[in-house]
């Protein structure tokens, strides 16, 4: 898989190779743990990942002067809970795929039982780490509740669920919108309200963040469904123009790709501007940002 260069810059690279030794230590189970369970789960979170939402949540915590240290565990629950929705979009019974992050999907590289199980398994352990690691214990309460909020039956999984639903059927804009707020854009504007929360940073900041989030969810959805009509396979390590031959409704489809380019950019500038206030310190996030509009995988 080919990095963009943005995600070179040394703050967020850095930050990535701290995120991907923090998840492998997360991910020493103990014994307990069947052995071909254990290496489903890490085969699939281990992946060359872009680890965006992580590092939205450890920028979101620097922003606010959070230590690194109380932000990682929150960083790598949202990575887990978004590897489980990986594992499970690809099963035969949702997207039905076989390439995933430029590897065979985890049900092809094991079987469909122990893949349900390994992202089954991730759910919890991106609570335990919370609740274990990040403190004090009524801010990692928190980052439980709003966790467990945006992965749960009203965002994520509901979101998921009316993207099933709609397969094949006409759509409105403000439907395809509400439906990607909550499958995509939920777990973005997580990652930086978490970051902001293990900061330990006041309500007005947090919200702040969030809208943030939301924004940059929508466009980083507009920019998926761009990538699975013009991106190119071997860079994406995962199958392209799924979604037209799936019949689903796109934010291309809904639009056209000139109209759909040009909210994305729009939804990025109006995010980058909301940032504002926190002047400099804020530009590595606005870089990330910005790269989720210029990213080719
Ligand atoms: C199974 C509850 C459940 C939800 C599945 C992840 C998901 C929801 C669907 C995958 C289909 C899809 C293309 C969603 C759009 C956005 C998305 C989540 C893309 C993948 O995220 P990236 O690009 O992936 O951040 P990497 O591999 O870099 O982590």
């Amino acid at each position: 898989l080919n990095p963009s260069p943005l995600l070179l810059s040394d703050e967020i690279q850095a930050a990535k190779q701290a995120v991907d030794v923090a998840l492998d230590r997360y991910l020493q189970l103990d014994e307990g743990c069947p052995v071909r369970l254990a290496e489903a789960m890490r085969y699939s979170v281990m992946s060359p990942g872009k680890r965006l939402r992580p590092l939205l949540v450890l920028l979101a915590s620097r922003l606010f002067e959070g230590m690194d240290r109380n932000a990682m565990p929150a960083a790598c629950a949202v990575e887990f809970i978004h590897c489980y929705s990986l594992i499970h979009d690809d099963l035969p019974a949702m997207d039905d795929d076989d390439l995933r992050r430029g590897r065979p999907t985890c049900h092809r590289q094991f079987d469909e039982a122990t893949a349900i199980l390994a992202g089954d398994a991730l759910i919890p352990l991106a609570f335990e780490v919370v609740s274990r690691e990040v403190h004090p214990a009524d801010v990692a309460i928190r980052c439980c509740r709003e966790l467990a909020r945006a992965a749960g039956a009203t965002q994520l999984v509901g979101g998921q669920s009316d993207d099933l639903q709609s397969q094949n059927q006409e759509m409105s804009f403000e439907k395809l919108e509400r439906i990607h707020r909550r499958k995509t854009g939920a777990m973005l504007a997580v990652s930086l309200k978490l970051g902001a929360i293990c900061a330990g940073t006041g309500e007005e900041n947090i919200e702040c963040m969030e809208q943030f989030g939301k924004n940059l969810g929508l466009a980083f959805q507009i920019s998926d469904d761009l990538l699975d009509l013009k991106g190119d396979q071997d860079k994406m390590g995962k199958r392209v123009g799924k979604d037209h031959s799936k019949g689903k409704m796109t934010y291309p489809a809904v639009l056209g790709i000139a109209e759909s380019e040009r909210l994305a950019t729009q939804l990025i500038e109006t995010s980058v501007e909301s940032l504002r206030p926190f002047g400099g310190r804020a530009s590595t996030l606005c870089d990330l940002a910005r790269f989720i509009i210029s990213r080719t995988t």
